[in-house]
């Protein structure tokens, strides 16, 4: 049945082997994205993930897809002249047969394919806090591999994306016009983020202010997005760079701490169980620091767990003006799931800012080192 819905799409590509079967893999909020095993003439196995791209959020696929090849190009050279071998460390495309690495099907959608890397697990939620500490190092290294990417390059394929304050407008005007009439069900969630408004705008205010720095960040730093390698428990390869854009440090950091620091999943219905794991936080924010800390700003550092605050509030923002909006954007599994995320960001948000001050003086040790 799926192979049915995927088959024309898995042609266009110069997969190696066999078709063997296909898997839907459920995570992700945007794009349909597939495990796809082939086998080879040798009879070995070979993995390869086909993803098709959303194109009512990545307006322009060609556009993602020059920012992704740029960047990973990028990062390949400086890695190797390091001497280090990239097959598992960087996402390897696979030629569509048009020579490019996007096809568009018969329904004009947009399709690309990667070699699945073996060996790693893409994590939803942590058992070993271990693990978390590599996840800083992945995200921070990545981001350090990128303080000397010529941001000019990169077109914004999502303008605005973590600009709060825009998210901000869009969300008064989305309750204005009412258009899945949801609004009356919402007010207490409502208030709840007008009482944020000043606070969501502050990474942006800084930003123009000159206090906090633009860098090139990943945009979507959720645990899953980066791979840790079975077998040495280390951070292998990050993942998803579709939203690689300028923006700020505190975007890549806040939005990690906010998914993988968090003590239920991003969707939790049952409120109580949801607090942030100050373990977790400390773990992530050692090893994210350790690596980028040469190249950070001293600011930068000290207002790291702003970028916590504001990230839970923009997603608890982003999830509610979805709900009101009828469910246009991410993808829901029931009517009321935008609502139950939105609800869930706004718990979080409340424990985050009950251990804010925590929180900061932490960050501070590790500025005076
Ligand atoms: C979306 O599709 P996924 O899970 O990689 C979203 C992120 C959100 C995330 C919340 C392009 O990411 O910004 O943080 O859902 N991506 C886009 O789970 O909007
Ligand atoms: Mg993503």
């Amino acid at each position: 049945m799926l192979y049915n819905d995927i088959k024309q799409a898995i042609r266009q590509f110069n997969f190696e082997g066999k078709y063997l079967s296909a898997e839907e893999l459920r995570s992700g909020n945007i794009n349909s994205t597939y495990k796809l095993i082939f086998v080879k003439p040798d009879g070995t196995k070979k993995n390869y993930i086909l993803q098709r791209i959303n194109t009512v959020v990545f307006k322009d696929p060609y556009k993602v897809m020059e920012n992704i090849t740029n960047v990973l190009e990028h990062i390949d050279k400086k890695l190797r002249a390091e001497g280090e071998n990239t097959e598992r460390k960087l996402l390897h495309f696979v030629s569509a047969k048009n020579g490019s690495y996007l096809c568009k099907d018969a329904n004009g959608y947009f399709w690309r394919a990667y070699i699945f890397v073996d060996g790693v697990t893409a994590y939803n939620s942590i058992d070993d806090p271990a693990l978390f500490y590599e996840a800083g190092r992945g995200f921070g290294a990545f981001q350090k591999n990128l303080f000397d990417f010529p941001a000019d390059v990169l077109h914004e394929t999502i303008p605005d994306f973590h600009n709060t304050k825009r998210r901000f407008y869009a969300f008064v005007a989305a309750i204005a016009e009412d258009k899945a009439g949801r609004v009356h069900e919402i007010e207490e969630e409502i208030d709840f983020l007008f009482d944020r408004r000043k606070m969501m705008g502050e990474i942006v205010d800084k930003i123009d202010a000159g206090v906090l720095p633009t860098r090139v960040t990943h945009n979507d730093t959720k645990l899953n997005n980066v791979l840790i390698d079975d077998a040495t428990g280390k951070a292998a390869c990050v993942i998803d760079l579709d939203t690689v854009m300028p923006g700020s440090s505190l975007y890549d950091y806040g939005d990690a701490i906010r998914f993988g620091a968090s003590t239920a999943a991003e969707d939790e219905s049952d409120l109580s169980k949801i607090t942030i794991n100050m373990e977790l936080f400390k773990l992530f924010t050692k090893g994210f620091v350790e690596e980028i800390a040469n190249a950070l700003s001293d600011e930068e550092i000290h207002y790291l767990p702003l970028g916590a605050k504001v990230m839970t509030c923009e997603l608890a923002l982003r999830f509610l003006t979805d709900y009101i909006n009828g469910d246009e954007y991410f993808k829901v599994n029931s009517p009321d799931h935008n609502l139950v995320r939105a609800r869930a960001q706004m718990k979080l948000l409340t424990e985050i800012e009950k251990k804010y001050d925590e929180m900061t003086e932490y960050v501070d040790s590790l500025i005076s080192r």
